[in-house]
């Protein structure tokens, strides 16, 4: 459309659209941004007093620009006519021709005005010849919703292979079981045929039992028939599943199915690999590398447990579900338990964290913490090492693999690859889109980053994952504005290393939104006065206004409501901007104080190059703009009750959370305040755009326009001053929104549904995608590996 378009107003307007691109290619660099193209565009429309251009297709099309390459007659435009969708095109200048072309072709380019060579044979990674034959979506609205779009798929294929007689929904029965005792089904029941009958006769006989009768007075009459434990605790749980199972043999729809699977005891035990940063349950979030993502899986695994044990409690089984999360275990643990081999999670029966250490390759343990961007060198060994103690605790394979981050993922993959289990992947946040240009300049930043390693693990462990989860969609396909971070793994180029022809496909059924939820019982309203930690208000009022081990700034008017962030202190949160934007504006400094939580204030306590770099930057902005008596900074990592309590103090005090960063994947400490009841301001750039409703739950605010940022917060302090009730109408907002959204609880029962479903099509279908794996494989062991081997061991 928008294609059509442009060649259209191009026939009409040929010179108008040569001069844009002369001056676009005259007035810029080779690689053109796309924020870059369109203030050409408007700059040329301003001194050529063409006002009138900017509502025209060409205008159009410059706004969907993503980014742009000039050669000395081309010019190369890369459109995102919407979201993850790209077209790419050229324009000759002498000819005044404009061709589309192909991916291929505009990343060649690319590369050889990077490193000057027109001659490259690298290496294409190209997965889409393997998935041709895979089904795929093709609606937006689709994406992120893959187990819907599975499951209208092959209901009807269930259903024609059930009329033609196929035994795979009951040998699919047949295969449940745990440590030798069978479930569902046994061997009386020989086919799909007699599968029907005995279900009517188990139907006709559990009719007139109570309700409430136990499975264990119904076990040997069904036994007869063929029925083994797992189809329910009572007779009402029971008679439920066989008549769902029959009206499914009846007529297969997706409904039925789903409500099905959820009941068939399929997941007893979980592995969850986390290897990088603190993996511990005190002293750790702040450290390097150690927020959200061990907050979300601390979380998670409790609501998992509880739902697994429902289940399975349910299912008339009396099997205690085991859950491992599998990390590294540091020697040099600090104030931390990570160099404890094992740990009991607090309020779980039978959740542990087992820590495996990371080896030299002659075998010595290494001590210290090492950054997640210098993980690669260990973790084939250390996956070895995982399968090792996983099979030794559980006794038996897992049921499911939950990889996280790319360093999880890629163990994820190995392991799952040797067991043979189902492997779901977490990103939480992947570097690609963090750091401009990461993948094509990626030489450049290699000594710090690697991401040489971290993009091929990342495009082996996507590619291998049975499902992939993620907290919202824009984390799979981005906005109208924003790229994706799963998109951008789709084509891109790291030049004289590898092209990525089809990295991934967000289209790809293997997707979907799960979201995470704020601990309920750490982060409740302010206004709950009985479930309240009074006792930890002094506490906090020390941290506020009292003397401390590792803080700077006093406030000079301690009456004020706070402005209050939380973050480590990476280059990415931001922190720092947002004490420069409260620095340089007046109006704000009188109406509120700042409070910022993060890093540490001495830098010779950090051993993280970005941390150091951030700390000297903040004390620099106090020193500039006198900061002391207004801005406090702590540099105290606060444990989770204290942390919700202070969340709620800031609400006392009619205060407001701000998340500054520049590009947030999901961002718990969001929903945190929002559940606490503070008036939220965070980040357009990622997860926070989907979370809040702007305006209703909170605002977004632009990382990259200080001066509005600020504006909108004053404009909220004045608006409160006169009407005070909006304070209250947007606190109100942001907690129906996480009560209705973001809730552990809906997590766990979707992510076990997704398991058995998943579970079930692999086993049905040809979704296992054998060609693709060994595709992959043969990237480990050529590509991957010969990267992790440049990084230098610790
Ligand atoms: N956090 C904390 N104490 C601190 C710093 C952070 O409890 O001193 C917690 C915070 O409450 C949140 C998590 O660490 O639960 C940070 O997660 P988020 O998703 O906001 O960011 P990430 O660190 O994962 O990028
Ligand atoms: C990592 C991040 O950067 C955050 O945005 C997420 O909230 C966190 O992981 C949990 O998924």
């Amino acid at each position: 459309m928008i294609l059509q378009q442009l060649v259209e107003y191009r026939q009409q307007h040929p010179e108008i659209v040569h001069d844009v691109v002369q001056a676009l290619q005259t007035r810029s660099k080779n690689l053109i941004l796309g924020s870059e193209l369109w203030d050409g565009f408007v700059t040329f429309c301003n001194e050529n007093k063409r006002q009138d251009l900017l509502s025209t297709p060409l205008a159009e099309t410059l706004q969907k620009a993503q980014e742009a390459l000039a050669t000395e007659s081309w010019f190369y435009c890369v459109l995102r006519p919407r979201v993850a969708t790209w077209l790419y095109l050229r324009y000759h200048l002498e000819e005044q021709s404009l061709e589309e072309i192909s991916a291929n072709h505009f990343l060649s380019v690319k590369e050889a005005l990077v490193t000057g060579k027109t001659d490259n044979f690298v290496l294409e990674i190209d997965l889409a010849p393997f998935e041709r034959d895979f089904p795929k979506m093709n609606q937006v609205r689709s994406i992120g919703h893959g187990v819907e779009f599975l499951n209208r798929r092959f209901s009807s294929r269930l259903s024609a292979m059930l009329t033609m007689g196929d035994e795979l929904l009951y040998s699919f029965l047949r295969v449940h079981g745990y440590n030798n005792q069978p479930f569902m089904i046994n061997e009386k029941i020989g086919g799909v045929k007699q599968l029907r009958s005995a279900l009517v006769r188990a139907l006709d006989y559990l009719d007139d039992k109570p309700a409430d009768t136990e499975w264990d007075d119904l076990k040997d009459e069904l036994a007869r028939m063929g029925f083994e434990p797992g189809w329910g605790r009572t007779r009402a749980n029971i008679h439920k599943s066989f008549s769902i199972l029959a009206d499914l043999l009846e007529a297969p729809d997706h409904h039925n199915l789903e409500k099905f699977l959820g009941r068939i005891p399929m997941i007893f035990n979980l592995a969850i690999l986390s290897p990088h940063g603190f993996f511990g349950q005190k002293n750790v979030l702040g450290l390097p590398d150690t927020g959200g993502q061990i907050v979300y899986i601390l979380d998670q695994v409790r609501a998992l447990e509880t739902e697994m044990q429902n289940r399975l409690y349910n299912q008339g089984l009396d099997i205690q579900p085991q859950i491992l999360i599998i990390t590294r275990l540091i020697p040099d643990a600090g104030e931390t338990t990570c160099n404890q081999p094992e740990e009991l999670i607090e309020g779980t029966d039978n959740v542990h964290i087992i820590r495996v250490p990371f080896r030299r390759k002659d075998g010595s343990v290494i001590n210290q913490w090492i950054s997640r961007f210098e993980v690669w060198p260990y973790l084939e060994r250390f996956a070895k090492e995982s399968e090792k103690a996983i099979l030794e605790k559980l006794g038996r394979r897992p049921d499911l693999i939950i990889g996280n981050y790319s360093d999880g993922n890629l163990v994820a993959t190995l392991l799952s690859n040797s067991l043979k289990v189902t492997q779901c992947n977490i990103a939480h946040a992947l570097e690609k889109t963090k750091y401009l240009y990461s993948a094509l300049f990626w030489e450049d930043m290699e000594d710090q980053y690697h991401f040489s390693c971290q993009f091929t693990a990342d495009l082996i462990a996507m590619n291998s994952a049975d499902f992939i989860i993620t907290s919202t969609f824009q984390e799979i396909a981005g906005s109208n504005d924003v790229v994706g971070q799963y998109e951008s793994y789709s084509s891109f180029t790291m030049p004289n290393l590898q092209r990525v022809l089809h990295g991934i496909d967000v289209f790809d059924p293997k997707f979907n939104i799960v979201s995470p939820g704020a601990d309920t019982n750490v982060y409740f309203p302010y206004y709950e006065d009985n479930r309240r930690l009074h006792s930890l208000h002094q506490e906090i009022e020390q941290l506020l206004f009292g003397d401390q081990e590792n803080y700077r700034g006093n406030y000079e008017h301690s009456d004020k409501p706070i402005i209050f962030s939380m973050a480590r202190l990476d280059r990415i949160k931001n922190l720092t901007g947002l004490v420069e934007l409260y620095a340089q504006n007046d109006r704000l400094r009188q109406l509120a104080n700042l409070l910022i939580i993060g890093g540490t204030v001495h830098p010779d306590l950090s051993n993280d190059e970005e941390e150091r770099e951030q700390i000297y930057r903040m004390h620099q902005l106090f020193d500039d703009y006198g900061l002391d008596g207004q801005v406090r900074w702590l540099g105290t990592r606060l444990g989770k009750n204290l942390s919700g309590e202070l969340y709620r103090y800031i609400a006392d005090k009619k205060g407001i959370f701000v998340q500054p960063a520049f590009f947030e994947a999901f961002g718990l400490t969001v929903i945190e305040s929002m559940a606490s009841g503070v008036p939220t301001f965070a980040t357009l750039y990622g997860g926070p755009l989907e979370i809040i409703v702007d305006g209703v739950s909170g605002y977004h605010i632009n990382p990259n326009h200080n001066r509005e940022t600020a504006a909108k917060i004053v404009e909220f302090f004045e608006r409160c001053a006169t009407t005070p009730e909006h304070w209250q109408k947007i606190s109100s907002g942001a907690i129906e929104r996480v009560e209705e959204k973001y809730t552990w609880k809906l997590y766990a029962r979707r992510l076990l549904s997704l398991t058995c479903i998943y579970g079930f099509w692999k086993y049905v279908t040809d979704l296992d995608r054998q060609e693709t794996d060994r595709y992959l494989e043969m990237l480990y062991h050529l590509q991957y590996k010969t990267l992790a081997a440049t990084v230098t061991e610790k």
